[in-house]
């Protein structure tokens, strides 16, 4: 039997803006899977629909993309037996924390994010409070389970970094004992773009692989992938794109091959893009059949919400409860 007292916490979320892409599945929802499977880890896995409304959203969008996260979710083998599958909104703890922890963060600090400045540059009608403490929430979210692994991809790293300053001034200030997290990396922590340019983004029309895509849409998607560069040059753009998916996709003999033929002119691209539009469907034809299991037993998903809420409640509520006591509050 394990001690109790060994395992620890895991948490990590999704915001719910949409349809899972490929940077998803492999940056977060990997990690998510191999950490739940591993019974030294306790999984608290949520969807993060509050963190949805700090970019602009439709309501009834929002509502609707709460549940198919979570059968995203379960359809990509998370199990509601060994993880705790959760709305970030029904768990109020998040928000009353990350209040609390708004008090030992500067207002500069935020400000000079990268990922802020990102966005209020995508954004610049909608350079909110909310978008502004982004970091804070998400620091909220993390601590409130005591997490000491967050499987996310590489571009929220500032984030965690963010949340282990937080908990040192937490710790150092009011003696509480929140853990130092740190991000849980997979062979995906960075998707780039169909574009050839930056990360892959459920926000940048072109730049995504969905999940639900079929094998026709997906080799649409990949053959236009832009490849035009000086033969056998540097792999750059487009075509790193390319072999960075061949890499996770194609067998390594496969992947090897396709980039000698690269490097020695020979390679037609029409070739390495079907075969890797096929290798990339075969790897998500097994979630689509099985989202459409779950997507038609709603009173399923339903019942999954809704202890999932209770079970993060009971731990939120204990952290709280000694976060309070600790600062006066109580
Ligand atoms: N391209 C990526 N490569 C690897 N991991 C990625 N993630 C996102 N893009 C990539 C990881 O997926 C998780 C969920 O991200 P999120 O909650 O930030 O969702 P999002 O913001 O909706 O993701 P997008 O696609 O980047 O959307 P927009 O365009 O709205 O900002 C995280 O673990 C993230 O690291």
């Amino acid at each position: 039997m394990l001690d109790k007292k060994t395992i620890k916490r895991v948490l990590s979320g999704i915001r719910a803006t949409g349809r899972l892409h490929l940077g998803n599945y492999l940056g977060a929802i990997k990690g998510m899977i191999e950490l739940q499977n591993n019974p030294d880890y306790e999984t608290f896995y949520m969807v993060a629909d509050a963190h949805t409304i700090t970019t602009p959203f439709s309501v009834d969008e929002l509502r609707q993309n709460r549940k198919e996260i979570i059968i995203d979710y379960l359809a990509a083998g998370l199990d509601p037996k060994k993880s705790t599958l959760f709305i970030q909104s029904q768990v109020s703890e998040h928000f009353e924390l990350s209040f609390y922890f708004s008090s030992v963060t500067t207002i500069a600090r935020m400000m000079h994010l990268p990922t802020y400045k990102e966005k209020v540059k995508q954004y610049p009608k909608h350079n909110t409070m909310a978008l502004l403490n982004y970091p804070i929430l998400m620091a909220a979210d993390i601590l409130l389970y005591k997490a000491d692994l967050v499987p996310v991809g590489i571009d929220q790293e500032p984030h965690l970094e963010v949340a282990r300053e937080i908990a040192r001034k937490m710790n150092q200030i009011y003696k509480t004992s929140f853990p130092q997290p740190q991000r849980f990396a997979t062979k995906g922590e960075y998707i780039p773009s169909l574009t050839g340019e930056g990360k892959m983004s459920k926000s940048i029309e072109g730049s995504y692989i969905n999940l639900t895509d079929s094998l026709d849409k997906i080799r649409k998607k990949i053959r236009k992938v832009p490849t035009a560069t000086i033969a056998g040059g540097p792999i750059t753009g487009g075509i790193k794109t390319l072999f960075i998916l061949s890499e996770i996709f194609l067998p390594k003999k496969t992947y090897e091959e396709f980039k000698e033929k690269y490097h020695s002119q020979t390679l037609k691209f029409v070739e390495l893009k079907d075969t890797l539009a096929e290798a990339i469907y075969q790897e998500l034809k097994p979630f689509q059949e099985k989202r459409k299991q779950i997507a038609s037993n709603l009173t399923y998903v339903e019942k999954i919400i809704k202890e999932g809420a209770q079970k993060a409640k009971t731990v939120a509520q204990e952290t709280l409860k000694e976060v309070k006591e600790k600062m006066g509050l109580s």
